[in-house]
């Protein structure tokens, strides 16, 4: 298997993760898209993910998967037991809207803010800009970090009591936050330490 990313950005960082949980290192060669430069913008990848963006898997047989929640769904399934998506009808159910939740309310709304409101990826990659758009999602952001907080006041992982592929999504998206300096407030308490007890985990290290 191939993935093409970019190390260090934040939707890489949850694909990186999951292939560290679920131990397939040795089976992942990572190919490096230069998306500072633009290389994600022009064939040959667009022909893999005409979305324009990183990362994406690539299969022994050619086959082409985008989007890091379908991407961490195969890997999960590809070997052992699922560790990250669920089991049963309700864990998958449940883990599957609250990683949406998080995309949603807290990676895209920050994601929103870095590419309209601050310099972003730079003039070239930036080519449309709405500041007004972008500032309202700085404030979706920390309402999605306020929510977030609620929830894990009352569990000890966003979708349960079990890590899964919400954690990588929400925690992602706190990585983002740092990027475009969006700080998690301080009486978020519930939402720092989850984050601390998550950047322990091996698989950090590999993002
Ligand atoms: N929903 C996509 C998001 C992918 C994404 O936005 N990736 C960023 C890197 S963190 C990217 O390639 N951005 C390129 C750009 O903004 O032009 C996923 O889940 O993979």
């Amino acid at each position: 298997m191939k993935i093409y990313d970019f190390k260090g950005f934040p939707n890489p960082a949850r694909v990186r993760m999951a292939v560290a949980e679920k131990g397939l290192a040795d089976r992942v060669e990572y190919v490096t898209v230069n998306v500072p430069e633009g290389e994600h913008k022009a064939a040959p990848f667009t022909a893999k993910n005409p979305a324009a963006a990183v990362p994406v898997l690539e299969l022994d047989d050619g086959t082409c998967i985008a989007e890091c929640t379908a991407i961490t769904e195969y890997l999960d399934n590809v070997v052992g037991e699922p560790t990250l998506t669920g089991k049963s009808p309700r864990e998958r159910a449940v883990i599957h809207m609250m990683q949406r939740r998080a995309e949603a309310t807290l990676l895209d709304a920050v994601a929103t803010y870095f590419h309209h409101a601050t310099p972003g990826l730079g003039p070239h990659i930036e080519t449309y800009q709405n500041r007004e758009w972008g500032e309202k999602n700085r404030e979706r952001a920390l309402d999605g970090m306020r929510y977030l907080d609620r929830v894990l006041g009352k569990q000890s992982f966003v979708a349960g009591n079990v890590f899964s592929m919400a954690d990588i999504t929400a925690f992602a998206g706190l990585i983002f936050a740092d990027v475009a300096k969006i700080a998690i407030p301080a009486e978020l308490t519930k939402l720092h330490s989850w984050r601390a007890n998550i950047a322990a985990r091996p698989s950090v290290k590999s993002i």
